[in-house]
């Protein structure tokens, strides 16, 4: 009997508990994926250039070099490998096959590949290498083909889907699946009509949980420039249909930004080389990007929404340059002495509104990524106050709205106590996944975040105030 009792005390109170939770906001507008989720957290991965064009100092192979050009003295994968695990990032995507056609694996569909060259099975050995690392793959094969002779007829279609099923089934997981639009003229002096939904299906086929990245996604998109900068504005909704890749493609300001309406979620990449040209040249060993403007594109990058896609074009020995290692390297440390400690932790926050139970404010300082605040669902504006233990010296603010349920916010600003009088510190329009902005170094004790306007309730899960070692 007493143990009856018991139950129903713990069940009432169970109900009791649960009935002060109030209910999540429901999703606004298109949401991420598991796989598009899951690929917005990995923030940071790695470009791979290499092939014929390392040897030849062209960015664009014609397709009729001989692939005995192709002649790494000391090829080392793992070197690479290692190079993206001490620089933080996450994957390495490689360009398999380029626009000159040359396969980095002995593919049964071209005459122009590491078979004819002599040389190992290069995408295998970077599989290896990565997963020895604990990195995810990620292929780059170009549907513009400038040596094969199928190149511009129906049959090279076939041709480019049987390439994708064999790079997509002989190596392992891979992650995403990069493809631009490039369509120039073939060997046979022809231009493609890209078969777009075979291609896609091919993919999904081999590989269900890719992401696709192209100008119109559907995984992720380009985001409209190779210098490293999206939009400020920069939502990760777009309107593909009847869009293509290439030629069919959105204006680049509109990739650079999405469609605040969009109907699909495609998030954007950023992909930017570390050097002036995609491919390996000698001549640009002198202009590898310093620590500053590879910190700058961070800002412009994963500040802004978006993945980073670095690339790093090994050398003629097939080895990650000593200059552009060391670079990623000194980003990293940057990076770490500048992010590792959240200076807003310890903080009490209170809201102007709020939702209820299990949405509290304070939320957006957990570590859990799962936990949030909320605004009740008719606010679109709201006002945070972050008070800090003690005065803290800050230099870059970072915001976080909860994604999973969609994209809401299209204006904030920041107020933070100078001693007198509350001063606007900055301002914005969207967030997404991350948004950091770089301030003047303010040293202070409170801080006042306005959501200005927002298309649903705004849902933020993350406030950071970081210091950067110098300055
Ligand atoms: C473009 C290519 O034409 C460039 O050569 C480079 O590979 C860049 C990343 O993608 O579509």
């Amino acid at each position: 009997m007493k143990s009856i009792i018991n139950k129903i005390l713990v069940a009432a109170i169970v109900l009791t508990v649960a009935g002060c939770v109030a209910t999540p906001p429901a999703p606004y507008g298109p949401v991420p994926t598991a796989e598009q989720l899951a690929w917005q957290k990995m923030e940071y991965y790695m470009f791979v250039h290499f092939g014929p064009n390392t040897f030849t100092n062209l960015q664009w192979g014609h397709g009729d070099e001989s692939p005995e050009v192709f002649a790494p003295t000391a090829l080392d994968c793992r070197q690479w490998a290692a190079t993206a695990k001490a620089a933080g990032m996450k994957a390495i995507i490689l360009t398999a096959k380029h626009h000159d056609g040359f396969c980095l694996w002995p593919s049964e569909y071209s005459t122009h590949t590491v078979r004819e060259a002599g040389q190992p099975d290069v995408l295998g050995e970077l599989a290896r290498a990565c997963a020895e690392q604990g990195l995810k793959l990620g292929v780059y094969v170009s549907p513009w083909d400038r040596n094969h002779p199928a190149y511009g007829t129906p049959e090279y279609n076939n041709v480019f889907a049987g390439t994708l099923r064999e790079v997509l089934t002989d190596y392992g997981d891979v992650f995403e699946q990069w493809l631009d639009g490039a369509n120039g003229e073939g060997p046979n002096g022809k231009r493609q009509e890209y078969d777009w939904d075979l291609f896609h299906n091919t993919i999904y086929e081999c590989q269900p949980h890719a992401v696709i990245f192209s100008d119109v996604g559907p995984g992720c998109r380009w985001m409209g420039n190779e210098r490293g900068i999206v939009g400020e504005t920069n939502w990760s909704r777009l309107d593909i249909d009847g869009f293509t890749p290439g030629h069919g493609a959105p204006r680049n300001d509109t990739l650079n930004r999405g469609n605040i309406h969009g109907k699909r979620w495609v998030p954007a990449e950023v992909d930017v080389s570390i050097r002036p040209g995609w491919f390996y040249t000698p001549d640009q060993d002198s202009l590898v990007k310093s620590v500053d403007s590879l910190e700058r594109i961070w800002l412009t990058s994963v500040g802004r929404n978006a993945n980073l896609l670095l690339n790093l074009p090994p050398d003629r020995r097939g080895r990650i340059h000593p200059t552009d290692s060391a670079r990623v390297v000194e980003l990293r440390a940057m990076l770490d002495a500048t992010y590792k400690d959240n200076l807003a932790s310890g903080a009490t926050v209170s809201a102007s509104k709020k939702r209820g139970r299990g949405f509290e404010p304070e939320n957006i300082l957990s570590p859990d990524y799962d936990l949030y605040w909320a605004a009740p669902d008719n606010a679109l504006t709201a006002m945070l106050e972050v008070t800090l233990p003690e005065e803290r010296t800050f230099d870059r603010l970072q915001l976080q709205e909860y994604i999973p349920l969609g994209q809401r916010v299209m204006a904030w600003h920041v107020d933070y106590w100078n001693g007198t009088d509350w001063e606007q510190l900055a301002e914005g329009t969207t967030i997404g996944y991350k948004r950091i902005v770089a301030v003047p170094a303010v040293t202070t004790s409170s801080l006042r975040i306005y959501i200005d306007g927002a298309l649903a309730c705004p849902v933020l899960n993350g406030l950071g105030l970081f210091k950067t070692p110098l300055g």
